[in-house]
């Protein structure tokens, strides 16, 4: 039982616990994954950089631990950080953390990225600015801007809201405070709050704007995280907001996520996509945590961010089998006769050009044959927003099951392209490349494999599905 929700396409640690992507880059070709890991056991604790390697960003090599904590020392925890080209040498810029201190520090690496070393002038950043009251201080994102090195640091400003704070260095090793890049206080709370802390800041280039990332953590009333983004202008160390949106429907299930730009120039993003079972049931597995797909981010002509999975991930493609012309009548169900799976990408292309778009359109996976075990993907076209309802997924009592959803408007479009990316217990859905919302899943039942479609108040009109079983990353 207890790996049958093991995934098999998307990356994880052979076992224990990850949490956070970290020190994402790619070095003389080769992918680096480092990760939050706890070698010792299923739940969140002694916080290591786990490390994982990939010529193409799909297949994946577990690498040995690379940041380990010193007891007693400054990095209780070796906490979220980034990695940099140090003139040359590989760089691990990392929190170091003590339940009294949070700090920045450095690694480097004379062989390749297996084998890091503490650098001796640690911290290099030894306490926050003096007169800010700060609830954390935590994961530098760090970039190269002429000949200067810049750094933001996730941080929330007691009584106010999350911030994200700006530090200039000449040589990485000296740091001053630049002031905040950003603060909730400089944004519209409309459509969403942005909460009290801004965990994992990112900030790059985006075509000819800004893209500003972070987690946002509520710690009053607590308990809800989530990603948000913010479009906007940079210049002269101020960022002036435009947008702001979810950057995944699925909150903690896409928390924490990191991009880097890649030797070709993209920018990539993973998330981490926490369990949603209680700590005994992670315990029995004996595996918490997975990484969402990669993910590419750009700037759409319109302005708008687009969100889709590498083109890399089409190499785990296995078999397939493709359905056309597939009619599902107002407010009827089609049932995929002798297919099912739960180790699938799917590809449905809807043409809405006859039926308008005053319904909604969907699938549903992970199906028990009379139903009793179901997870939906809702393209509610009316409502404007993607949704997945996990409400009926499992009939485990110590499974979370929720209903996640991100606005997606369709506009003079008249296609959709809905991609579903099914791994056992993680659940990717993509829509026209510009929504997405994840989703963890952990149905009981052997034969919750079935997929049916569904279209409500409007009949879809299904060009082409086609679905592949999937290969493993390892
Ligand atoms: N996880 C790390 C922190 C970060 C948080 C600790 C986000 O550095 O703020 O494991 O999940």
């Amino acid at each position: 039982m207890a790996d049958s929700n093991r995934p098999l396409y998307h990356f994880l640690p052979p076992s224990n616990w990850m949490n956070d992507p970290n020190g994402l880059i790619q070095w003389q070709g080769t992918y680096h994954l480092f990760y939050q890991y706890n070698p010792n056991a299923a739940h969140w604790g002694d916080i290591h950089w786990g490390h994982a390697t990939s010529p193409d960003l799909v297949h994946w090599t577990h690498q040995p631990i690379a940041l380990t904590p010193t007891p007693g020392g400054l990095d209780e925890g070796c906490f979220t950080g980034c990695a940099v080209n140090w003139d040359g040498q590989p760089t691990l810029v990392y929190t170091g953390w003590t339940p009294e201190r949070e700090t920045v520090c450095l690694a480097t690496s004379r062989d390749g990225l297996l084998t890091w070393e503490k650098h001796p002038r640690n911290p290099v950043i030894a306490a926050p600015p003096p007169g800010l009251d700060l609830v954390g201080f935590r994961d530098p994102c760090v970039w190269r801007e002429g000949e200067v090195w810049k750094m933001v640091l996730g941080s929330g400003i007691r009584g106010e809201g999350g911030a994200a704070l700006l530090y200039a260095s000449p040589n990485l090793l000296d740091w001053t405070y630049e002031g905040p890049l950003l603060t909730s206080q400089w944004i519209d709370k409309a459509p969403l709050a942005t909460g009290d802390m801004w965990e994992c800041p990112n900030f790059f280039r985006i075509g000819d704007r800004h893209l500003l990332f972070f987690s946002a953590m509520n710690i009053d009333p607590g308990d809800s995280l989530y990603p948000v983004y913010i479009l906007g202008k940079y210049q002269d160390n101020r960022f002036t907001p435009e947008k702001v949106g979810w950057l995944d429907g699925g909150e903690v299930n896409c928390y924490a996520p990191q991009a880097f730009v890649d030797e070709a120039g993209r920018l990539i993003l993973f998330g981490w996509a926490r369990e949603g079972l209680t700590p005994e049931a992670q315990e029995v597995n004996g595996w918490a945590g997975v990484m969402t797909l990669p993910r590419q981010l750009e700037l759409n002509p319109d302005g708008n961010l687009s969100i889709r999975p590498v083109p890399e991930v089409e190499k785990l493609r296995g078999e397939a089998r493709v359905w056309e012309n597939l009619q599902v009548a107002l407010d009827e169900t089609l049932l995929l006769q002798d297919f099912g799976g739960d180790c699938l990408e799917l590809e449905v292309v809807y043409n809405l050009t006859e039926s308008g778009l005053d319904g909604a359109v969907g699938l549903v996976v992970r199906r028990s044959p009379k139903g009793e075990e179901q997870t939906e993907i809702r393209c509610d076209l009316a409502g404007k927003r993607l949704v997945i309802n996990t409400l009926r997924s499992s009939l485990r009592t110590d499974a979370q099951t929720g209903h996640f959803e991100i606005p997606f408007d369709l506009g003079e479009e008249k296609k959709l392209r809905l991609r579903i990316f099914l791994d056992k217990s993680i659940l990717e859905a993509y829509a026209n490349d510009r929504a997405v919302v994840t989703a963890r899943i952990y149905p009981n039942r052997e034969d919750s494999q079935g997929i049916l479609l569904f279209a409500h108040q409007i009949p879809a009109q299904v060009e082409k599905l086609t679905a592949w079983r999937m290969n493993s990353a390892f």
